[in-house]
C-alpha cells in the first residue's frame, strides 16, 4: 500500500480535534440537563418521591362513593438502604387520620382486615407493594371524596426516613374497597 494513499486515509479517518468532541460533550450536556429536568417534572406527574433511602411511587386510590366514610390507599414503597425501615403513619388532607392495614383470611376462610399496630416493615433492599387484598392504607373519616381524575396529598412517616409527601391519583370506582366490619 502506498504511504500517499495511507496518510491519505488517515487523515480522512482521524478524528476532528477538540471541535467534535466538545460539540458532543456540550450537547451530552444539554441532554443530560434535559434528562434531569424532565426526570424531575415527571417524577412529580408520577407521584413519585424519596426520603434518604426510601422512594415512594404510584401511589393511588379509588373513588368513593358519595357518603363514604373511608378509602383505601395503595402505594409502592421501596427501600434502598442496607437497613430495614417501618412505615409507621399515613396522613391525608382528605380524611381525619390514616391507618396501616393488612388484609388476610381468617381461620374461617373470611377476608379480613386489621390496623397494623407497629407498621408495616420495608426490608432493607426490598420493595413493598400496598395493593388491593393486601397491605393497604386506610383513610377514615373521609372529609372529602376522592373523585376520579383528581388527587390528594398523602405523607407517609417512616420510622427512620422520616416524613415523605406524595401524590395520590384517583382511579375508577370500579372493584370497590372491602368495608370494615365494624
Ligand atoms: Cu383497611
Amino acid at each position: 500500500m502506498s504511504t500517499v494513499f495511507g496518510a491519505a486515509f488517515a487523515r480522512f479517518f482521524r478524528p476532528q480535534p477538540s471541535f467534535l468532541a466538545s460539540v458532543e460533550e456540550r450537547l451530552g450536556l444539554a441532554v443530560l440537563a434535559f434528562a434531569l429536568l424532565l426526570a424531575s417534572a415527571l417524577s412529580l406527574m408520577a407521584s413519585e418521591a424519596r426520603v434518604g433511602d426510601i422512594v415512594v411511587e404510584h401511589g393511588w386510590s379509588r373513588a368513593a362513593p358519595a357518603g363514604a366514610k373511608v378509602a383505601g390507599g395503595f402505594v409502592v414503597i421501596r427501600n434502598q438502604g442496607s437497613a430495614d425501615d417501618r412505615l409507621v403513619a399515613a396522613e391525608t388532607d382528605i380524611a381525619a387520620r390514616g391507618e396501616i392495614h393488612e388484609m388476610a383470611i381468617d381461620d374461617k376462610g373470611v377476608m379480613t382486615m386489621r390496623p397494623l399496630a407497629d407498621g408495616l416493615v420495608v426490608p432493607a433492599g426490598e420493595t413493598v407493594e400496598l395493593k388491593p387484598g393486601s397491605f393497604h392504607l386506610m383513610f377514615m373519616g373521609l372529609t372529602a371524596q376522592p373523585e376520579e381524575g383528581g388527587t390528594f396529598a398523602v405523607r407517609l412517616i417512616f420510622e427512620k426516613a422520616g416524613p415523605v409527601d406524595l401524590t395520590f391519583e384517583v382511579t375508577g370506582m370500579g372493584g370497590g374497597h372491602k368495608k370494615h366490619g365494624d
